[in-house]
């Protein structure tokens, strides 16, 4: 059971996707369980204040050390030994055997989602990696997190049930694609199912895919 814990300004932001079919089923198969904790609740004074404007001048605001601070010790309690993961543009570009080394690791992460014009560096102390999904910036860490979040747990074993093993899907050695697939009717608008599918020729079927998907990994996107 891999436990995750998001820290972030709205918590409502997860209510879709974690509650999507998949991850859904992923929670009542206990492979995976969340806890959204909302920094709002570890801000400062009367105002429960989290940001502040940079030493220095500039634009903008800044995620203040302390309520950062007291929400991962807060996640940190119920999980010692969890992974602090930071959503920022500066971080390592997350990639698909990334996701798989999460999926088959005991380990348990706190998602740390910036918001404003950044947080003071002073958090990174608490930090164990910084992770982008991109080269581009977002309002918010929270749809990386998301993103990263729904990649691992799919391939957690069980969780994508049967069918297909996540093993043969594009990208998991590093190079293929998938194949293109296609499904009824046979003709559509004048457009045909490649015969050797409608064989039922498994050799020949296998072949096709396999040269398929590298036409398709070693062509321009
Ligand atoms: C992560 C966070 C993009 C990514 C983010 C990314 C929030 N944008 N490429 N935005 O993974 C300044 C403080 C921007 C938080 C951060």
């Amino acid at each position: 059971m891999i436990k995750i814990q998001v820290i972030t300004l709205f918590p409502e932001m997860f209510d879709g996707v974690l509650n999507s079919s998949m991850m859904w089923k992923a929670q009542e198969k206990q492979a995976v369980e969340f806890r959204l904790i909302n920094l709002r609740d570890f801000g400062l004074g009367l105002r429960k204040r989290v940001d502040d404007t940079p030493y220095g001048g500039g634009d903008g605001m800044l995620l203040m050390a302390e309520p950062l601070f007291s929400a991962i010790n807060h996640a940190k309690e119920r999980c010692p030994n969890a992974k602090v993961v930071l959503m920022t543009p500066r971080g390592v570009r997350w990639v698909q055997s990334e996701a798989q080394k999460w999926a088959d690791s005991n380990d348990d992460y706190i998602f740390v989602c910036g918001r404003y014009e950044g947080y003071d560096e002073r958090i990174l102390t608490l930090v164990d990696m910084q992770v982008s999904v991109g080269d581009y910036v977002l309002t918010g860490g929270e749809l990386p997190a998301m993103t990263i979040i729904d990649s691992v747990v799919r391939l957690i074993p069980g969780v994508l049930g049967g069918e297909t093993s996540a093993s043969i899907e594009s990208f998991s050695d590093g190079e293929t694609l998938e194949f293109p697939q296609y499904t009824r009717p046979e003709v559509f608008k004048g457009l045909e199912v490649p015969k050797v599918l409608l064989t039922g020729n498994h050799a020949e079927i296998a072949k096709w895919r396999k040269s398929q998907s590298l036409k398709i990994s070693s062509s321009d996107k």
